[in-house]
């Protein structure tokens, strides 16, 4: 697709926003990802708001048509069914209209929708204020059936968005995956197996998909029995910095904020106990009883977006940045598990890179942050919108006309 696209990168990005909307919404990319997902679309609507802010919010509006009455966002939305991706509508078995996934995804929404709403403060007005009580529901939703242990934890791999990135093996040790039964993936026929997660991790993704749909989704007892339950950095601080921003956007608004400021300080309290010590960094922990995972991989690096960074995470981004040249790698390159081309196990992600960027930037670490914003610029240009890269040599990987990289490239990286 890219070599039909215009030579200017921006035009580019634009088309690639364009190509893959499916109207009212936009697939993460043509072929691999036929449905809406839930964090993709929210960077769908950032990148959207650069030429078209009605497109924007149309974007997150067809979203939030997924919401459980519960206030979940689900993770995939299936607007109409293709049979390029597995796992589809009828294996997650939700009973909705629109057919979705059973989980969620990281809530960075109302991150985007804020800075959204600031393009453009007249046009966003009505619709970020038709949005806010879908939005503060979705946030109670976290609180109450996630942040049971003070910080966010996810109930399956696909919930945190960083879906085989080594944070999760010690949880994926223990779940049983060996009676799924017979069942055709569709991803490794789009793109290369060897950057995609393994049969066995895909079988235990199953295997805790089933536990859940076979419960009809009753979130207690997932949290209670099902096969998987970590704490995760990565949606916490993101959760905390949505939390915040959601509280302004009320305040603007006009409302009474006091309940998301609460849960924004509960949260921020909960904090330290995903500092473990032996690794210098924040981490991974798994409630299912083996403690941390004893890694520190991209997601302890959005502590700069919760402004939740230390000094001592200041060394260790240093360390783990300089043994890679494109970005930030989703793992340490020194660590046991590093793969740098297998999808979330090594590889450099831009979306991610500038969610890093933005709170480096935010917290006074511009140099951090503009480097952060040349490495993720320079793969791009030299490869196009791909989906990842290798964070060492810069290979890209995994699906290209990716929409969150292009929707990054228009806002932040370009
Ligand atoms: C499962 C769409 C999504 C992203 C995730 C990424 C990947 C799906 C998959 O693709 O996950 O949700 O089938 O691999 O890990 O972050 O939202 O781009």
């Amino acid at each position: 697709m890219t070599d039909r696209l215009s030579p200017d990168l921006d035009e580019q990005a634009r088309e690639i926003l364009r190509g893959n909307d499916r109207g009212g919404y936009t697939v993460p990319t043509d072929g691999l990802y036929p449905y809406q997902w839930n964090w993709d679309s929210a960077f769908a609507a950032w990148g959207f708001s650069t030429f078209d802010i009605d497109r924007a919010w149309t974007e997150l509006e067809t979203l939030f048509s997924g919401q459980w009455e519960d206030g979940m966002v689900p993770h995939i939305v299936f607007h109409k069914d293709d049979p390029g991706y597995f796992p589809g509508p009828e294996v997650w078995g939700s009973g909705r209209t629109p057919p979705t996934s059973g989980i969620s995804q990281p809530p960075v929404a109302a991150i985007l929708a804020r800075l959204i709403w600031a393009r453009d403060p007249e046009a966003g007005r009505d619709r970020i204020a038709a949005l806010y009580p879908k939005l503060l529901a979705w946030h109670r939703w976290w609180k109450r059936d996630r942040c049971g242990s003070g910080v966010a934890a996810v109930t399956h791999p696909w919930e945190s968005g960083r879906d085989n990135c080594p944070d999760w093996d010690i949880g994926m040790a223990k779940v049983d995956g060996s009676n799924v039964g017979e069942y055709q993936r569709r991803d490794t026929g789009h793109v290369d197996a060897s950057m995609r997660p393994r049969k066995e991790d895909y079988d235990r993704y199953l295997a805790i998909l089933f536990f859940g749909r076979d419960c009809g989704w009753d979130q207690r007892e997932i949290i209670r029995n099902g096969p998987f339950l970590m704490e995760d950095p990565g949606i916490t601080f993101i959760l905390l910095r949505a939390h915040e921003d959601l509280a302004a956007i009320g305040r603007e608004l006009g409302h009474d904020v006091s309940e998301l400021e609460g849960w924004a300080a509960e949260l921020r309290a909960g904090v330290p106990q995903l500092w473990n010590p032996q690794v210098q960094g924040y981490d991974a922990r798994d409630l299912r009883g083996d403690g941390f995972a004893g890694r520190v991989g991209s997601a302890a690096f959005l502590a700069y977006l919760a402004d939740a960074a230390t000094p001592a995470l200041d060394k260790r981004m240093d360390e783990i940045w300089n043994r890679v040249s494109y970005g930030f790698p989703s793992a340490d390159p020194a660590a046991e598990g590093f793969d740098p081309r297998r999808y979330w196990r090594g590889p450099s992600w831009p979306v991610v890179n500038s969610l890093i960027a933005l709170g480096l930037q935010e917290r006074g670490h511009a140099e951090a942050a503009e480097r952060l914003r040349r490495e993720t610029a320079e793969v791009i240009k030299k490869h196009g919108f791909f989906e990842y890269f290798d964070p060492i040599d810069g290979t890209p990987c995994g699906g290209d006309a990716f929409t969150w990289t292009a929707a990054i490239w228009l806002t932040w990286a370009g």
